[in-house]
């Protein structure tokens, strides 16, 4: 069970407090129940919604908006994290209530990614990411929220799928684990995850090949070349939910790229709430995430929300793209 293996591993190290097992507990506490409200998405219709507003006079949120409260307030009251950043949050929050002076920690997520997949019923994830404040004492700051991805001190996601599942790390290794809906927990399923270094999947967004560098290009025709000895050409698979189409790529090998275009040149996903926890994840799985050009936990984040290109998953097929993105590098 999750729970348990969470107490387990803080219990491996002497000095630990027990607070950020406690916000990993809160956060697969929202989990599920987000991922109750995910699994009857469907019924919405059919229990009668109308102009927003539920059979029970009740309005209807968003399930984007029903995650981030729910993860918001599993936050604020867990009294361990200080200081709370969301992808649909403007601004970040400051967490300074009773529970919660002492707090250490910082926590960032993207609620629901992968929203155009949620009316449609395709798989949809939670990402997040923690951090120790640097700040010493006082309201959090914007500084304790501005650090690089190799600070995390723990990252995961929950990816609510075919069946729902929280992969996470705190810095020993990848660890998934499936819910249960029967008896409501998390059991753990696939423990000490690694990612192959070699797979024959790439996952991109290749309707917009005529918008993309001629290196990433160059990239993708060699990806669809017939080549027996490396299994080319390679499999497309691209689903639209990044946690989706990583956490397939995490288990089975493959590349995801989000890469810079023309329509987007610094790319489209965020460095805070999608790309640090998921770079974190694929590095503690042995896998490898750059921008094409730099390692994307030493990027120093300037705004919270700031994008960046992402080439991530199985550290073989991440460097071969990077050789084709900049071919006079050493
Ligand atoms: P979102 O935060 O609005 O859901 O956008 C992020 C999503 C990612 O999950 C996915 O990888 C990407 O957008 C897909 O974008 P595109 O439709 O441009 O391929
Ligand atoms: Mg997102």
């Amino acid at each position: 069970m999750l729970d348990e293996f969470i107490i387990k591993r803080q219990s491996e190290f002497p000095f630990a407090s027990g607070d950020l097992s406690k916000l990993l507990r809160d956060i697969s506490l929202a989990a599920k129940i987000i991922h109750r409200e995910v699994n009857k998405a469907g019924l919405v219709d059919i229990l009668g919604v109308t102009d927003n507003t539920n059979v029970h006079g009740e309005t209807v949120k968003k399930l984007d908006e029903f995650a981030n409260t729910q993860l918001l307030n599993a936050l604020q009251v867990s009294g361990k994290c200080c200081g709370i950043a969301s992808e649909e949050e403007e601004d970040f929050v400051v967490v300074d209530n009773e529970v919660s002076k002492e707090a250490k920690y910082v926590v960032l997520f993207d609620p629901l990614d992968g929203s155009s997949n949620i009316d449609v019923n395709v798989s949809i994830g939670t990402i997040f990411s923690i951090y120790r404040r640097v700040s010493e004492s006082g309201p959090c700051r914007l500084s304790d929220l501005l650090q690089k991805g190799a600070k995390q001190v723990a990252a995961g996601y929950i990816i609510y799928g075919s069946s729902t599942m929280m992969v996470y790390s705190t810095g020993h290794g990848v660890n998934g684990f499936t819910l249960d809906p029967s008896i409501g927990e998390f059991c753990l399923s696939h423990p000490n995850i690694r990612i192959p270094e070699f797979a024959k999947t790439y996952s991109i967004n290749q309707g917009q090949f005529l918008l993309l560098a001629d290196g990433l290009k160059q990239y993708i025709n060699y990806c669809q070349e017939t080549d027996a000895a490396t299994g080319r050409p390679y499999s497309m698979r691209y689903i639209g939910s990044f946690v989706a189409d990583f956490h397939r790529n995490l288990i089975n090998g493959g590349i995801f790229i989000y890469p810079a275009s023309t329509k987007n040149p610094e790319g489209k996903l965020r460095l805070l709430y999608e790309c640090n926890p998921l770079a974190y994840i694929a590095e503690q799985a042995g896998g490898k995430a750059t921008t094409g050009q730099e390692r994307i936990l030493d990027i120093e984040p300037l705004t919270l929300h700031q994008r960046t290109p992402i080439y991530i998953g199985s550290a073989g097929m991440v460097q071969q793209a990077e050789a084709f993105l900049n071919p006079t590098a050493e």
